[in-house]
C-alpha cells in the first residue's frame, strides 16, 4: 500500500541532498549554536537549531520559524523523551509479540525490514504543545509553538505484525513498551516502569499505524526511537511509542501510568466528570511568520505563514486575523489536503498602522470542529489548541 505524498508548495521535497548539507551544517556549527564567549541570545539551542527545553531528558523544540515546507528535516524534528535515551544494540534488539495471541512471536530487526513496507507522511504533535502559554502555569515541559513536526515515516503496519502472532478472540487492546525507564515520583511508582501505551485493537489495526523503521529516508534516528517505533497517525504524540521492545495483546483495558494519571483529560460526557486518556488531535495551527514580536514593514505585502493540522480529520479552512479576533479573513491553503499531515497557508497583509498589532490563525476540519476561542481548564496541562495571538509591531 502506498500513500499520497505531502504536497510541497516549495518545491521538492526535502531530498537527500538537504540532508546532507543538513547534517554538515551541524558538525560546522558550535556545540550549542552559538559562537564562544558569547552570551546566550534567547534559549539554547542546538548546533542545528532546535531549542532546548530540558537536556536531560531530552525536550527540543522545531523553531517554527524554519517551518517551510511540510516535511521537517530530521535534524529540527521535536523531540520529547520522558527518561533518559535507552540505548539499544539493534543486532541484538528483538520485538516480542504476546499476551491474548495464538503463538507468541520474536521479531528481529532484519525480519521486520523485510515484511513489506508502507511510506506515510503523519504529523506528530505533542499535546503539551504551547504549554508555555497556559496562565496559571502547570506543570510539565513549558513548550513553546513547536512541539509539532512533521515526517515521512517507511515501516510495516502494526496490524501485520499483530497478525503473524494471531489475535485471539476477546482481545481489545495492544499494550506498547518503550525500552526506556525510570522511577516516577508523582504518585511513587513501584520502582522502574517503562514508558508504555495501550491503543484499541479498532485503531491498532487501521492501515495509519506502523511500526516505523525509517524516517525521511534514513534509519530512525536514535532520539526517535532507534531502531523501531510505532507512528499513529493522526493521535497525540505520546501513543507513537519509541523505542518499541513489545507489543503486548490484552483482553482487558490497560491502566497504565501514561493513560490514567499522565495523559488523560477531564471528560463530562455521561454527566460525572471522569478522566479520558486523549487520543486524537484536535484541530489547530501554527503561525510561522511572523515570529513573536517581529517587526512588520507598514503600508507594504507581508505574507503571514503557517501550518495547520486536524488529527484524522481534514483542515478545510484557516482564517487570519490581524486585528486581535476581531475581524477575519480566509487564509489560502497550498498544496493539496494529505490525510494526517499538516497543510501549509499564507495569508496577504498589508499592515496599515503603525504599532502593536495581534495576529490570529483559526482552522476548522471537515468534522466541522473549529479552534476554540478560550481554554477549557477540563484539559488540564494538555490538548491546547484554543486561539494563541502572535504579538507583533508594525513600523513606519
Ligand atoms: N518510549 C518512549 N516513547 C515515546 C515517548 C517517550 O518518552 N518514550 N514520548 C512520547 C511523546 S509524549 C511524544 S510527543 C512523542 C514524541 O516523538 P519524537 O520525540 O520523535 O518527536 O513520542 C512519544 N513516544
Ligand atoms: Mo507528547
Amino acid at each position: 500500500m502506498t500513500f499520497p505524498l505531502p504536497p510541497d508548495p516549495t518545491g521538492t521535497i526535502l531530498g537527500r541532498r538537504t540532508f546532507l548539507r543538513g547534517a554538515a551544517l551541524a558538525l560546522a556549527g558550535a556545540p550549542l549554536g552559538r559562537l564562544a564567549g558569547q552570551p546566550p541570545a534567547g534559549p539554547e539551542t542546538t548546533a542545528a537549531g532546535l531549542i532546548v527545553r530540558s537536556r536531560e531528558p531530552q525536550n527540543l523544540e522545531f523553531p517554527v520559524g524554519r517551518l517551510d515546507r511540510v516535511i521537517t528535516p530530521n535534524e529540527l524534528f521535536y523531540v520529547r523523551n520522558h527518561f533518559p535515551a535507552p540505548t539499544v544494540d539493534a543486532a541484538a534488539w528483538r520485538l516480542k509479540v504476546e499476551g491474548h495471541v495464538a503463538r507468541p512471536v520474536e521479531l528481529t530487526l532484519e525480519a521486520i525490514r523485510k515484511l513489506p513496507a508502507v511510506t506515510l507522511p503523519a504529523t506528530l504533535e505533542c499535546c503539551g504543545n504551547n504549554r508555555a502559554d497556559l496562565s496559571p502555569k502547570t506543570k510539565g515541559v513549558q513548550w513553546g509553538p513547536g512541539a509539532v513536526s512533521t515526517a515521512e515515516w517507511t515501516g510495516v503496519p502494526l496490524g501485520a505484525v499483530l497478525e503473524m502472532a494471531g489475535i485471539r478472540p476477546g482481545a481489545v487492546e495492544v499494550v506498547l513498551e518503550g525500552a526506556d525507564r525510570g522511577t516516577v515520583a508523582d504518585p511513587p511508582s513501584p520502582g522502574p516502569i517503562p514508558f508504555a501505551r495501550s491503543l484499541p485493537l479498532a485503531k491498532a489495526l487501521r492501515p495509519e499505524v506502523l511500526l516505523a523503521h525509517t524516517m525521511n529516508g534514513v534509519p530512525l534516528p536514535a532520539a526517535h526511537g532507534a531502531p523501531l517505533r510505532a507512528v499513529v497517525a493522526g493521535w497525540y504524540g505520546v501513543a507513537s511509542i519509541k523505542w518499541l521492545t513489545r507489543l503486548i495483546v490484552t483482553d482487558r483495558p490497560f491502566q497504565g501510568f501514561y493513560q490514567t494519571y499522565d495523559y488523560s483529560v477531564w471528560d463530562r460526557s455521561i454527566g460525572v466528570p471522569q478522566l479520558r486518556v486523549v487520543t486524537g488531535m484536535e484541530v489547530k495551527s501554527l503561525v510561522s511568520h511572523p515570529a513573536p514580536q517581529e517587526a512588520v514593514p507598514a503600508g507594504k505585502p507581508y505574507k503571514i505563514r503557517g501550518a495547520a493540522w486536524a488529527g484524522e480529520h481534514t483542515v478545510t479552512t484557516v482564517e487570519v486575523s490581524t486585528d486581535g479576533g476581531q475581524s477575519w479573513g480566509a487564509a489560502r491553503l497550498l498544496g493539496q489536503a494529505t490525510p494526517f499531515t499538516w497543510r501549509l497557508w499564507e495569508f496577504d497583509w498589508n499592515a496599515p498602522a503603525v504599532g502593536p498589532a495581534k495576529v490570529l490563525a483559526r482552522a476548522t476540519d471537515d468534522a466541522g470542529r473549529t479552534q476554540p476561542l478560550t481554554r477549557d481548564p477540563d484539559r488540564k496541562n494538555y490538548v491546547i489548541n484554543h486561539l494563541i495571538p502572535v504579538a507583533v509591531e508594525v513600523r513606519g
